[in-house]
């Protein structure tokens, strides 16, 4: 069950409550596994600074960036491959993707207080009409809405444990961040702050799956 439908603020669709605190939990659990086998990490800009959120991934391939800039990679910065993409991660993409493909990575970005995303497009990946599934868990977060253009109009939102973001169709590439969290809000993270997870397919489209399937 999806609840009421969800708001569409130029084309991003937000289902406000759409998972149950069951399924947060065990998202959560997931969550805590994946970061047994791959640490969160601080990835480094291509300036040298250290971004303030931390991240991870599951898949067959994770979101990096370090001083030669950001991409997708097969491993973790400290050499294991990522985990497994956790079966739940997967119903919930079934549940609102609406995407034939399976998603092939999932970031997992860590929020503490004074921690924030600065706006960006979602770019970094071949086929960009595969849509972006995002699930918030943990404490609430400031989320900026903008358009396709850089500096155009933003509306904002608070984004809460349980609540889920899709960027597809006309609203792939609009711009978006987190401006802060609100800590101490949830208590679902035990570590505390936010757990954002973000589902991606990463390759291209019918070219590189056909190559994929000659291969097999
Ligand atoms: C966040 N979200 O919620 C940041 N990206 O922490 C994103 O950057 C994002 O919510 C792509 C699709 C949906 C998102
Ligand atoms: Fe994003």
């Amino acid at each position: 069950m999806t609840g009421r439908g969800p708001i569409d603020i130029g084309g991003v669709k937000i289902w406000k409550a759409a998972l149950d605190r069951a399924t947060q939990e065990r998202l959560m659990e997931c969550v805590e596994r994946i970061a047994e086998v791959a640490p969160f990490f601080h990835p480094e800009t291509r300036g040298g600074r250290k971004m303030s959120v931390r991240m991870t991934s599951a898949g067959i391939c994770g979101w990096v960036s370090d001083r030669r800039g950001y991409r997708y990679e097969r491993r973790h910065p400290a050499g294991m491959p990522w985990p497994a993409m956790p079966t739940p991660f997967l119903d919930l993409w079934d549940r609102f993707a609406a995407c034939d493909r399976a998603p092939e990575s999932c970031l997992v970005n860590h929020y503490v207080a004074g921690v924030r995303m600065g706006l960006h497009q979602d770019r970094d990946e071949a086929d960009l009409t595969a849509p972006v599934l995002s699930i918030s868990l943990g404490d609430d977060a400031l989320f900026r809405i903008g358009t396709l253009r850089r500096g155009g109009p933003t509306r904002s939102l608070w984004l809460s444990s349980g609540d889920v973001v899709l960027l597809a169709g006309e609203g792939r590439l609009v711009h978006h961040g987190i401006d802060r969290i609100r800590p101490g809000t949830s208590r679902i993270v035990p570590w505390g702050g936010r757990i954002n997870l973000t589902m991606r397919v990463v390759t291209g489209g019918d070219a590189s799956r056909s190559e994929a399937e000659a291969q097999d």
